[in-house]
């Protein structure tokens, strides 16, 4: 069923959650005009805080494509990354109300169309958001939209989703976003880091997920990782870690099918969990 988009004025802000403004594809526009002198201050605030806590934390590819977002202090225009992003690496930011659904949402990673949230977290919300906001979702995933390997790689993650999707695999599919895309790990000749959005916008989980005895680092293994569950509100207690982005890339080439089939026989693993196959990384 077609649903008009609801058009809001130029200054008007749209209630957070508001679907009824989003197309069919659950894109919108990003009423830039909207937002106030406040939600600007949250944006500098967090992109100041976060982005003097990466240096040995987060991955290099990462640190030397953050300066591509623009300025840092106020809420970018999507277009104006746009401009940068289409002649890097054909991607292109498409704004969204919100988490939208599975099959939509990998439809745009398919169409190299990245979803941003377009609203921000309220100040009392400033350590900690359950729901991608526009600061995670630019500052976190945005980056590394400028690799032009890393690029590829969201790419086919997409069009994977849509297979797996109907093949009814789409959860298994999501254990591979947060475990790569959300939380992975990349080791670098100069030690481990963060590549992962989850932890990039995080204050908390950058510094954890890098330095911290408490979690288990893994070498990434598709099947070892669909088949296991993950933490949405705490800090993750596995991470999976990869050698470099040509690596992720040339590891989700093959055909998912029968990796489904194989999590279905084996079943599923606590997000804790610890197997007799798994190459742990231990901290050096
Ligand atoms: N929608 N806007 C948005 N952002 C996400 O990260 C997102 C989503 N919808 C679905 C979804 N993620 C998950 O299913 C992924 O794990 C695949
Ligand atoms: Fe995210």
């Amino acid at each position: 069923m077609a649903v008009e988009p609801v058009v809001y004025g130029a200054s008007e802000r749209p209630p957070r959650g508001d679907y009824a403004r989003a197309s069919d594809d659950y894109t919108c526009t990003q009423n830039w005009a909207a937002y106030t002198a406040a939600d600007h201050e949250t944006y500098r605030r967090l992109y100041a805080r976060q982005s003097a806590l990466l240096p040995g934390l987060a991955c290099d590819a990462f640190i030397e494509a953050l300066p591509s977002l623009g300025a840092s202090d106020q809420i970018p225009r999507f277009e104006d990354i746009n401009a940068r992003l289409k002649l890097a690496t054909g991607w292109e930011l498409v704004a969204v109300p919100g988490l939208i659904p599975e099959r939509p949402f990998f439809q745009l990673l398919a169409d190299r169309r990245f979803p941003v949230t377009d609203w921000i977290r309220q100040p009392h919300e400033f350590d900690y958001i359950v729901e991608p906001d526009v600061f995670h979702d630019l500052f976190g995933h945005v980056p590394l939209l400028f690799n032009p390997v890393f690029a590829d790689y969201v790419q086919r993650y997409g069009a994977g989703g849509l297979k797996a999707h109907d093949l009814g695999a789409g959860e298994l599919l999501s254990r591979l976003y947060w475990y790569t895309i959300e939380f992975g790990l990349i080791q670098q000749p100069d030690g481990l880091r963060a590549y992962g959005a989850g932890i990039l916008s995080s204050s908390g989980e950058l510094r954890h997920s890098v330095t911290s005895p408490k979690p288990q680092r893994v070498v990434l293994d598709l099947l070892r990782c669909m088949r296991t569950r993950y933490k949405i509100d705490d800090y993750q207690a596995t991470y999976f870690v990869i050698d470099s982005f040509d690596q992720l890339f040339a590891l989700t080439a093959p055909d998912f099918a029968p990796l489904y089939e194989a999590v279905r026989l084996l079943g599923e693993l606590a997000p804790d969990a610890s197997i007799a196959s798994d190459s742990r990384i231990t901290l050096g």
